[in-house]
């Protein structure tokens, strides 16, 4: 099983994925967890160059090193461990490329959506988690920290991924849960195992 989830910088979504992992390995689930980009040893070389180097990358080198990245995950890692029957859980996926490259830096959505299906080998999650928070919620969660590339990107591009987001969970209700991440974390958690529970059991 894959479950991914989503959601703007700062929206909770490690918090509520260490909660879930904990509970399901209590539960004697085999489960594993990654982040995007990354989880690989060449995909986390992409993930520092695509967040923390100096040079100015075109929206279009971020696509191509955003998929980069994925296709090896899904490659070495993702596919092996679903077919032997882990529970993979992910932090970020394909839903990420479509709100920040396609909606936030305006790259055509049939080349983006293209993209996504090329690198996760038309691998396609059981369920999301899209944890809706406003920007200034983002912005205070993360202020006592220094930002990355993309989180430099301002309010206009965050407002459009913001509203990417929105449209991404709204054509595809049955696949993603849509999940006030105002909320405190407890409760934010209890609607998420209120989802999993028919999926696991
Ligand atoms: N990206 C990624 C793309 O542009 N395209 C892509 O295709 C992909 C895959 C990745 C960046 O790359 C971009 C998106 C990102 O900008 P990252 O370092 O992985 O960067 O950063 P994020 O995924 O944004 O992770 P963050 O750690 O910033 O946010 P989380 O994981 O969503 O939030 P979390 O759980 O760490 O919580 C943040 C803070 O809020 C508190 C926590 O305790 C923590 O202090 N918190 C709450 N407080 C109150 N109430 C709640 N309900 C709370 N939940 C958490």
């Amino acid at each position: 099983m894959l479950i991914t989830f989503e959601g703007i910088d700062g929206c909770g979504k490690t918090t509520q994925i260490g909660l879930l992992s904990s509970y399901l390995r209590e539960n004697g689930k085999e489960v594993l967890t990654l982040r995007e980009p990354g989880g690989t040893e060449f995909s986390e070389k992409i993930r520092d160059l695509l967040l923390h180097s100096k040079d100015k990358l075109t929206a279009q080198s971020e696509l191509f090193l955003f998929e980069s990245a994925r296709a090896d995950l899904v490659e070495k890692i993702i596919k092996p461990e679903l077919e032997k029957g882990t529970i993979v859980i992910l932090d970020r996926f394909y839903d990420s490329t479509t709100a920040y490259q396609g909606y936030g830096r305006q790259i055509d959505l049939n080349v983006v959506n293209a993209s996504n299906h090329l690198a996760s080998k038309n691998l396609k999650p059981d369920i999301t988690f899209f944890l809706d928070i406003p920007l200034e919620l983002s912005y205070q969660r993360s202020n006592h920290r220094k930002l990355d590339k993309i989180e430099k990107s301002g309010d206009e591009f965050f407002t459009r991924v913001i509203d990417g987001y929105k449209k991404i969970a709204g054509e595809e209700p049955e696949r993603i849960v849509n999940i006030d991440g105002t909320k405190p974390i407890g409760e934010i958690f209890k609607t998420i195992m209120d989802k999993m529970i028919n999926l696991i059991y």
